[in-house]
């Protein structure tokens, strides 16, 4: 159980094209929010666990092959389908570090160039879930990306789709509501760690010291 009596726990989302760094950062980000005695769990998206992840999983993997359409609400239903436990675990006072969210399915689905997904589109199945305090973009370029790691069998693990997602995201930080905090990933990952550090920290205070939890709108 929670050690201090705080109204909720923030949620924060980490975002970022692939190998951005977001695993490294959500490992670091908890351990340093634990040492400091705040109370953690840590989800992501997809999560391929659940009878809709295991579907997502094998289209991810090229073993099954669906309309974008409908990938897109399973990524969608994937969310939902943990809004309630994120909601009662933020309530208990839990700080919930979430990698991907939201915004990976809309800037992903609409990456494909496929005309009827847009941007707005693919917002609409995830209006209201609860909404994240604080959005980080790990910002990255493909090029950088690839120095990473070659592409592995996965089915979006392509320059060009990649090229578009960052494209899309970027379109996303300068929308009305965004709200993303770009940090630049190319950094070293202390450099990176430490602003995000700066970044989070601060609302984590904030929130835990009672601030209220809107809804995606
Ligand atoms: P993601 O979860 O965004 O795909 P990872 O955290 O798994 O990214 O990192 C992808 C790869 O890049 C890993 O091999 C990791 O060690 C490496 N990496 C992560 N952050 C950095 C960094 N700032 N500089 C160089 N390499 C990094
Ligand atoms: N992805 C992830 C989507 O296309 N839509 C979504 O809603 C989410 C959460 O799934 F290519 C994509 C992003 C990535 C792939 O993600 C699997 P991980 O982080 O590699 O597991």
């Amino acid at each position: 159980e929670p050690r201090n009596s705080m109204v909720r726990g923030a949620f924060v989302v980490v975002e970022g094209v692939d190998r951005a760094g977001k695993t490294t950062q959500v490992q670091r980000l908890c351990s340093k929010l634990y040492a400091l005695g705040h109370n953690i769990k840590t989800i992501r998206f997809p999560d391929r666990v659940s009878t809709i992840g295991q579907m997502i999983g094998s289209y991810l993997q090229n073993e099954t092959n669906m309309d974008d359409h409908v990938v897109h609400l399973l990524f969608s239903a994937n969310r939902w389908e943990k809004a309630k436990w994120i909601e009662e675990t933020l309530a208990k006072g839990y700080t919930i570090i979430c990698d991907r969210y939201y915004y990976s399915g809309m800037v992903y689905s609409a990456a494909k160039n496929n005309p009827a997904l847009s941007l707005e589109w693919a917002k609409q199945p995830d209006i209201g879930l609860p909404k994240p305090d604080v959005v980080i973009f790990l910002d990255l370029e493909p090029w950088q990306a690839e120095q990473r790691g070659g592409y592995g069998e996965e089915k979006y693990e392509k320059r060009e789709l990649q090229q578009r997602v960052r494209e899309l995201y970027l379109q996303l930080l300068n929308a009305p509501g965004g709200g993303m905090k770009v940090i630049n990933a190319g950094d070293s990952m202390d450099a990176v760690e430490e602003r995000i550090w700066n970044e989070v920290l601060p609302w984590v205070e904030m929130v835990e010291g009672g601030t209220y939890g809107a809804k995606v709108g």
